[in-house]
């Protein structure tokens, strides 16, 4: 799919006449969500040396080596621009509560929830905000060169956000927007190894967690991970990641959700819904959620709740079942 270059061109225009260039992603960041944020911020720092271009929001531990986030302060959001990545809910920005009446851009790849920014370019199609970027820049062309760090950073969230290319989002453009990256020095190498690496504590997580998947009719798996159970191993929410796609490797699932309990909450969850085929967006959204309809994320304020979500998750797999054509 070829971008409007009218947007193109007006992203250009905005980060031309601002100095400061503030560039904000969602809370509980994943390697799309920093290597964005990061790659747009060497891309803009490389075509405008002078500028003073800011990665803010915080940085758990599990992604430390693939970037720093910048000190931001209040005052720094005075005439600049912001530019939010890979984040649909400006509730989900991390750092909002800076953000002042800035001029507001989103680059993003989650179905549409709400608008909050002057300018919006949103491409459902792409696996990744990675692979959107990578497009813009595609089109670009000489008008924004991109560097080997850059092109990294980018490949990160690429990678990232299609399970190392396993996912069904991986397409075509997917491919030929890697190829991209790789032709300006991408350090694949580099990342798959990172993403590929655990402690032994991480893999003795993803064993407990395994020993949690309950297998439900119709091809549905939950997974609940609880506060205590992630204090006592020593596990970030932001590790949990590493466990979100297991129960989608059993055979007989089609439809799978980890709920992972909200810090001091007794009992709220915030919920991860992934699919194989079945629709899961529709489910996610009618519990406060959203994102993409094969893998999304809700919230759940109770225990019934969470077994409403479950029902849910049947129904649709049902429905899905019942409209298969048998080979
Ligand atoms: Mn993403």
């Amino acid at each position: 799919m070829i971008l409007k270059q009218s947007l193109i061109d007006k992203l250009i225009s905005l980060v031309d006449q601002y100095d400061r260039i503030i560039l904000h992603r969602h809370i509980n960041p994943d390697p799309d969500a920093i290597g964005s944020q990061l790659g747009l911020k060497a891309i803009i720092q490389t075509k405008f040396p002078d500028k003073t271009v800011l990665a803010a929001g915080k940085i758990g531990k599990g992604l430390e080596w693939l970037g720093q986030m910048d000190t931001v302060e209040k005052q720094d959001y005075e005439d600049a621009l912001v530019i939010v990545l890979d984040t649909p809910i400006f509730e989900r920005i991390d750092g909002n509560d800076k953000i002042l009446n800035n001029p507001l851009i989103k680059i993003d790849h989650h179905l549409i929830v709400e608008h909050f920014a002057d300018l919006e370019i949103v491409e459902i199609a792409s696996s990744s905000t990675a692979e959107l970027i990578t497009k813009i820049l595609m089109q670009a062309g000489s008008k924004l060169p991109l560097s080997p760090e850059a092109a990294t950073y980018l490949y990160a969230g690429v990678a990232g956000d299609t399970g190392r290319f396993l996912h069904s989002n991986t397409t075509q453009a997917t491919f030929e927007a890697v190829a991209y990256l790789m032709q300006h020095q991408a350090d694949n190498t580099w990342i798959n190894r990172k993403m590929n690496e655990f402690s032994l504590n991480e893999l003795n997580f993803q064993s407990f967690a395994i020993a949690q998947i309950e297998l439900f009719e119709a091809g549905v798996a939950a997974m609940t991970l609880k506060q205590a159970d992630l204090i006592q191993r020593k596990i970030s929410v932001e590790d949990t990641n590493a466990v979100t796609n297991i129960p989608g490797r059993l055979k007989e699932v089609l439809t799978w959700v980890i709920f992972i309990e909200k810090e001091d909450s007794y009992g709220e969850y915030r919920a991860r819904i992934r699919s194989k085929g079945p629709n899961i967006h529709q489910v996610a959204i009618q519990f406060k959620g959203g994102g993409h309809e094969m893998a999304s994320g809700a919230n759940v304020y109770d225990e019934e709740e969470k077994n409403d979500l479950i029902d849910q998750m049947i129904q649709v797999n049902k429905e899905y079942l019942k409209n298969q054509v048998n080979p």
